[in-house]
């Protein structure tokens, strides 16, 4: 069984992801959105308990050295898997022997196992009404081939692992590549930078393949992409100081949101625009899934300030999903109350 505690490697979380759907093939799917610079696919969980559903999406792991998303957003997609086998066994069999035993019967006849439904569907009620009405798409490997180059040759590597010609400098910032004030300040045009935005709007695949995926789909409501670390709470715009026209919700959001963060280890996050709470960065991913029409579109900085940074003790990761996860689900159950 998978383990939550250890960080693990791709071919770790992509068996991960078969393992999920396998598990329960109606109500998780595997999307397989492009592929990398590498051709490695780029995968994406869809949770989904009915058809023609609006979406809420998570992302993690767009800069591949920021571990602690990935091994969160693994969790993340375990917990809604857990969840959604519950809520299905709930309609329809497996308290119930067999078909007959279902259609005869109104009470369950295994009691065990129909409290323990009873409970957890009444546990959390939220949740529940999410998947009753929103899609979840989650990818947890957004940049798979800096990941496996983070397992195998460079733990610090943030960027993608596109050659840039005529040049010895390796990658693309996937948060510089976005159309959302590409190439301003805050972005930078040397291939050898960090934070080199790429030749062109969308050059990378990996970013292209979410923008086919955020257009073709139409209906998503909220758009989360989590980085780590600094413990902050962003909203757009990172590329400009205008405020969102939503910067008032957005605000009082991210302040409930950090606020159900803290209520379980009293982690404190920071929360305000990018530009005005953490740097100006231009091209990024949330800036121009606002600027589609996504209103909640937020970014995390996940665990810590400092102390460990990228490299954050695996016995941390639980704890930052934990806690990250009544962050989502406050995004979540204001995204179905205000629409
Ligand atoms: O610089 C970044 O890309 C992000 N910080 S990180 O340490 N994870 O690299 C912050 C950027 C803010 N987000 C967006 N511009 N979307
Ligand atoms: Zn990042």
């Amino acid at each position: 069984d998978f383990v939550y505690t250890a960080y693990h490697n791709l071919s770790e979380i992509y068996s991960f992801i078969n393992m999920l759907v396998a598990e329960n093939r109606k109500l998780v799917s595997k999307i397989v959105i492009g592929r990398s610079y590498k051709k490695r696919p780029l995968n994406v969980l869809k949770f989904s308990t009915g058809a023609n559903r609006p979406g809420i999406w998570i992302d993690t792991g767009i800069h591949s050295r920021e571990w602690v998303t990935q091994a969160s957003g693994t969790w993340f997609a375990k917990k809604v898997k857990l969840f959604i086998f519950k809520f299905a066994n709930t309609n329809n069999s497996s308290c119930f022997k067999n078909r007959f035993e279902q259609k005869h019967t109104k009470a369950c006849t295994n009691a065990l196992c129909c409290m323990q439904i009873v409970k957890d569907y009444k546990r959390d009620p939220v949740l529940t009404d999410i998947l009753n009405n929103y899609d979840i798409f989650l990818e947890i490997v957004t940049n798979p081939d800096g990941f496996a180059f983070t397992h195998s040759k460079n733990r610090m590597w943030r960027k993608t692992r596109k050659p840039n010609p005529g040049s010895k400098c390796v990658g693309v910032d996937p948060n510089r590549n976005w159309d959302a004030g590409f190439g301003g300040a805050g972005s930078s045009g040397n291939p050898c930078s960090e934070t080199y935005r790429g030749p062109r709007v969308n050059s990378e695949s990996e970013v292209k393949a979410i923008v086919d995926f955020v257009k073709s789909h139409g209906k998503l409501k909220a758009f989360v992409s989590i980085h780590s670390y600094s413990q902050m709470l962003l909203y757009p715009y990172g590329y400009k100081y205008t405020p969102a026209k939503d910067n008032a919700e957005l605000n009082v959001l991210a302040k409930r949101t950090v606020s159900a963060l803290q209520s379980l280890y009293n982690t404190r996050y920071r929360y305000g625009s990018i530009i005005n709470t953490i740097y100006q960065a231009s091209g990024g991913t949330i800036d121009w899934t606002y600027n589609q029409g996504i209103k909640y579109s937020y970014t995390f900085e996940l665990r810590d300030t400092g102390t460990y940074g990228f490299l954050l003790p695996a016995d941390q990761i639980v704890p930052t999903a934990e806690e990250t996860w009544l962050a989502l689900m406050t995004i979540m159950k204001h995204t179905r109350k205000n629409p």
